[in-house]
């Protein structure tokens, strides 16, 4: 096995709880969607029970049947699934809700649960998107398991099989949304005969019932239609955005919409005219509002040159500086689409203030199952566990109880009507031509639930973690409960041999984002400071720093501010301390990263072993892959706990009360080591090498 089957595997189950499944599909619509989840009954069904079941064209009693509901009372996708001995009815309000309830019911029997006799359940919110990185030469921005299957050489690729197979991975977890291309936009995306062939991919994914999207760069008017200006209030820049959504719709009438990324990291946007986000988004929407389209403009607009010399200068303070003041002015079909955390995607951040500031507005939140800052997919990392903690975390706006997953759902803030807000769930997932998709057969772990949380929020954890091991791996009880216990754990183990107390994640900073390098985040314009010092770390956010505590509602604001009810792991985001500050556990602060990255590098070490006991009980290929790759992690986790637990000490001047620090009797350093032709030199910065050699 290749894991290109994912957690679609169908492997059989044992068939006896079944018997009495009906044989017979039928189904009522003949929508592509529809006939995608017949087909995929009869595919999934067929390979776990060893008996045939093939899709008919006329209804029995006695079949299953899979139909659309009259008279649904919502507009998100909302399904059914009724047995009885005889019969089993799967029906949705829409063509896509058969599709999912199709998927659910494979995935209770894959679990080898009992077939439900009546469950209903209903999506959390509208948008439930992946964005993807991939640039039109074939590579991804961030992405780490190969080259794009969308794009090569400039073009859509020929074959969009791979294309496909992913819109049913995407459509098997409830994600309806897919925006094929990096939020760096190239330039020329636009230009009509792209656009011929960007309808080739939303071909691929409709029977999937996943809508293409697509970022857009607003110099779009002048670098594609050659406009003297991109001014988003000068009346020919609207004309074009008008034409240029009119064609794109003659194309692909399904289209979802725009993701827009303006004013950030060298993207240029309407601040070079003096408009706002809001004017800005505000054309695009407009010209979409037609066609029931969307626009996902991002709050991830800071500015990368700032001056690391100003106490109070904070790049997190940027999505509230820029966007709160103007909540309420944007267009019912735009979306204002947040980064998790306030910096960029870090092992620990506080949750994203912006998320509180737009009562008046639509959101979404944006998270990364591509592993940017969390290890790259070399590391096994279960983000779920993160967002859970994201999503649950109360910002207590207007004094009332509003977490974020009632924000991006649109139900803390609802329209005027009472009904909610349009908003939803966003992941950053650059899947590549990897067979397995992300590189670690575990990482697809947090592409299933990322759909899952954004069905459903508040389904329980272990509950998807334990689904998606049986899927993938199978119900052999042994290997179950073997990977679970290690996925579940798996955040707090990384986030222990990495950035201590949400002081960042202390990783190279300045490029490729992997591996320790902690002094790379300071003395330059992008704001990821860590302000590490002999007599202390950590920056200063409170009201007498940069201020950016105060930016929460004040319930939350004031837990932050204060040192005696500021929790142990946001400590470093909030406050600059001394290295001997008394945590709320009672130990110093210094002595709790030593102890930290010592425990964390050795759990990580333990993966390893843990897999080994597995060997026979999962397929030789897959066991291999892991094997490596949880041999690699057990060697980088100590690189990382000695890079990270040396520079404390060094800069602290205090040593680890258990000694272990730069001593390891059975590490041989590369600088004592003679190689013909090889010669020592000092490394910059030092802690990324042994001995700064
Ligand atoms: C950062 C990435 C960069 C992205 C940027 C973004 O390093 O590649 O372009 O976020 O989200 O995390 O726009």
């Amino acid at each position: 096995e290749d894991g290109s089957a994912a957690w679609l595997r169908y492997a059989p189950v044992p068939a006896a709880p079944y018997a009495s499944l009906p044989s017979h599909i039928f189904v009522h619509g003949d929508s592509p969607v529809e006939r995608s989840a017949g087909a995929e009954l009869a595919r999934g069904l067929t390979a776990m029970l060893g008996r045939s079941f093939d899709v008919v064209t006329k209804r029995s009693e006695g079949s299953i049947e899979l139909t659309l509901a009259s008279g649904a009372s919502t507009t998100l996708e909302s399904y059914t699934i009724d047995s009885t001995r005889r019969h089993l009815r799967i029906a949705g309000n829409t063509p896509q809700a058969e599709l999912y309830g199709a998927f659910h019911l494979l995935e209770e029997i894959a679990a080898a649960r009992p077939i439900p006799a009546h469950e209903a359940s209903t999506a959390a919110a509208p948008v439930r998107w992946t964005n993807e990185w991939d640039n039109l030469d074939g590579s991804i921005e961030r992405g780490y398991a190969g080259q794009s299957f969308f794009f090569e050489k400039g073009h859509v690729r020929q074959d969009l099989t791979r294309a496909s197979a992913y819109a049913r991975l995407l459509a098997s977890v409830g994600i309806n949304g897919c925006n094929a291309n990096n939020v760096n936009a190239d330039l020329d995306l636009l230009t009509s005969d792209h656009l011929k062939e960007y309808a080739r991919l939303a071909d691929a994914f409709r029977p999937w019932g996943v809508r293409l999207a697509l970022s857009v760069d607003l110099t779009s008017p002048q670098a594609v239609g050659g406009l003297p200006t991109f001014d988003p209030l000068d009346p020919t820049v609207i004309a074009w955005w008008q034409r240029k959504v009119d064609e794109i719709y003659t194309l692909i009438p399904d289209f979802a919409g725009f993701t827009v990324k303006a004013d950030s990291e060298g993207r240029k946007g309407p601040a070079q005219y003096g408009r706002s986000p809001a004017d800005a988004a505000n054309v695009l929407a407009r010209a979409l509002a037609p066609h029931h389209g969307v626009v996902l403009y991002r709050g991830f607009v800071y500015d990368n040159h700032l001056d690391w010399r100003d106490p109070k200068a904070d790049r997190a303070r940027a999505g509230v500086d820029n966007f709160a003041k103007y909540d309420g002015r944007f267009e019912p079909n735009v979306i204002i689409q947040i980064k998790e955390g306030p910096i960029d995607f870090q092992a620990r951040e506080p949750v994203n203030p912006l998320f509180a500031a737009l009562p008046h507005t639509n959101v979404a939140i944006e998270v990364q199952a591509s592993q940017e800052y969390t290890g790259q997919q070399r590391h096994m990392v279960w983000l779920p566990s993160m967002w859970r903690w994201v999503l649950d975390t109360d910002l207590r706006a207007e004094g009332r109880h509003t977490p974020v997953k009632e924000i991006v759902t649109g139900r803390a803030f609802p329209l005027a009507s009472g009904a909610p807000r349009p908003g939803g769930f966003v992941s950053v997932t650059n899947a590549g031509l990897d067979a397995n998709w992300m590189h670690h057969p575990m990482a697809m772990a947090n592409l299933y639930g990322f759909g899952k949380l954004a069905w459903n929020p508040d389904e329980p954890l272990d509950r998807i973690l334990d689904t998606w091991t049986r899927l993938t791996w199978g119900n052999d009880p042994l290997v179950v409960r073997t990977v679970n216990a290690m996925q579940l754990k798996s955040w707090q183990v990384y986030e222990g041999y990495t950035g201590p107390n949400g002081v960042g994640t202390l990783t190279n900073i300045l490029g490729y984002h992997f591996g320790p390098d902690i002094e790379s985040a300071e003395r330059n314009g992008w704001g990821q400071w860590i302000r590490g010092e002999k007599n202390g770390i950590g920056m200063d956010r409170t009201a007498a720093g940069t201020g950016y505590a105060q930016l929460y509602p004040p319930l939350v604001a004031a837990r932050y501010e204060s040192l005696a009810t500021c929790p142990d792991d946001l400590l470093l985001f909030f406050h600059h301390v001394p290295y001997d500050h008394k945590l709320h556990t009672g130990q110093t602060l210094i002595q709790s990263i030593y102890d930290t990255h010592y425990k964390s590098a050795r759990e990580a070490g333990e993966y390893a072993v843990a897999w080994s006991t597995l060997e026979g009980r999962v397929d030789p290929e897959r066991y291999r892959q892991v094997a490596a790759l949880f041999n690699f992690q057990a060697g980088h986790a100590i690189v990382w706990r000695d890079a990270i637990d040396t520079w404390f000490e060094r800069i602290s001047g205090i040593a680890d009360d258990k000694g272990r620090v730069d001593r390891h009797p059975l590490r041989i350093e590369a600088e004592s080591m003679t190689a013909t032709g090889y010669e020592p030199i000092d490394v910059t910065p030092s802690e990324t090498a042994s001995g700064g050699k």
